[in-house]
């Protein structure tokens, strides 16, 4: 493959450029991986700054048709939308952004968006890398709006915000006057929290549901990189396309005030440190998944359960071992 062509179109906007190259940092072999370093190198500091919008909200609440409306809001004011998706469950069923594909048929369609299904049967760390170089080459190919799915069913919505400048909470209306069991953690990560399907009978409970987490944002600690106001809670409508354009003009505000204060920039930097270290880390552990070493590690195991060995002596002799299969390759 070659990477300066390869790079040239994508600077040129060239979606299937960006395409390919986005199923070159998918690929797990070895050659590619080398190719795909190179590539990301190469595109450094190249293109345009998207806004990294991160959107979560568990299965049904509203996501892809949010997504659809949203983007084509975004779009009709000539933005150039990307969506990528972080999906960590194999579990899932039925509502993956690639069926999603013909669901956001009108997107999906539309020149200036371009919507990448999530890279499937694979560990989240994997995912998590492949989505922060997908995102990467959305940037270098000038799209103004990244939008980075994930359905909200676990570790992967810690994931997503470390990977986004915002993060939204999509929340449907609850029928009783609880939270609906959102973690406290994934609240603390919300920039805003929209409360979708504010629309016909649902209106009300909507409403309810909107001051409810309204108030449950007030109790949270105060962050730093929040202007007065946020987080913030907000009804819309993703199928009446009610309440999207006041959503967008506020997460504009909150983006230029953090562009002002300095945030917004010191968050990415920290971002690229914290995927850095992840980088490396995931690098160990797949060590540990190969051949000697997954052995020691298995059979070390065996005698710390059968107390033959100290789990801190056993530790050592399989490091020692890491160590001694970094000096053969
Ligand atoms: N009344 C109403 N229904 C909505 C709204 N947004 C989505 N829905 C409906 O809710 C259902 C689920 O919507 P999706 O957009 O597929 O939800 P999702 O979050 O993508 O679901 P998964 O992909 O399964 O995680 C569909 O029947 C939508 O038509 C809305 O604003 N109002
Ligand atoms: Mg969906």
């Amino acid at each position: 493959m070659d990477i300066a062509d390869l790079r040239d179109r994508i600077l040129k906007q060239d979606r299937r450029a960006l395409a390919r190259a986005i199923t070159l940092v998918e690929s797990g072999r070895a050659d590619h991986r080398a190719q795909a370093a190179e590539l990301l190198e190469a595109l450094r500091g190249h293109g345009q700054e998207a806004i990294r919008i991160g959107l979560s909200g568990t299965p049904g609440v509203g996501k892809s048709t949010f997504i659809e409306s949203f983007g084509m809001m975004l779009t009709a004011q000539g933005l150039r939308v990307a969506v990528l998706a972080v999906d960590p469950s194999s579990a899932r069923s039925g509502g993956s952004i690639l069926g999603d594909k013909t669901r956001m048929e009108q997107l999906s369609r539309d020149p200036n968006a371009f919507i990448r299904p999530s890279p499937s049967r694979s560990h989240l760390g994997g995912v998590a890398r492949r989505t922060r170089e997908a995102i990467a080459l959305c940037e270098a190919a000038g799209f103004d709006v990244v939008l980075i799915e994930t359905v909200g069913v676990g570790q992967s919505e810690t994931v997503v915000s470390e990977m986004s400048d915002l993060f939204l909470l999509l929340l449907a209306p609850g029928g009783g006057d609880e939270l609906q069991g959102v973690k406290r953690g994934i609240m603390e990560m919300a920039d805003i929290i929209l409360v979708n399907k504010a629309d016909g009978d649902l209106l009300p409970a909507a409403k309810r549901t909107c001051a409810d987490y309204a108030g449950a944002l007030r109790l949270l600690r105060k962050r730093p990189q929040d202007p007065e106001g946020f987080p913030k809670a907000m009804t819309v409508s993703a199928l009446r396309e009610d309440g999207l354009n006041t959503a967008w003009e506020e997460m504009c505000k909150l983006a230029d005030w953090r562009r002002e204060t300095g945030h917004w920039e010191a968050r990415r930097a920290a971002q690229a440190e914290y995927w850095f270290f992840e980088e490396v880390r995931q690098a160990l552990l797949a060590r540990l998944e190969r051949g000697p070493v997954k052995a020691a590690l298995r059979e070390y195991g065996a005698q710390v359960a059968r107390g033959e060995i100290t789990p801190a002596l056993a530790a050592d002799a399989v490091l020692k071992l890491l160590g001694e299969d970094e000096g053969k390759t």
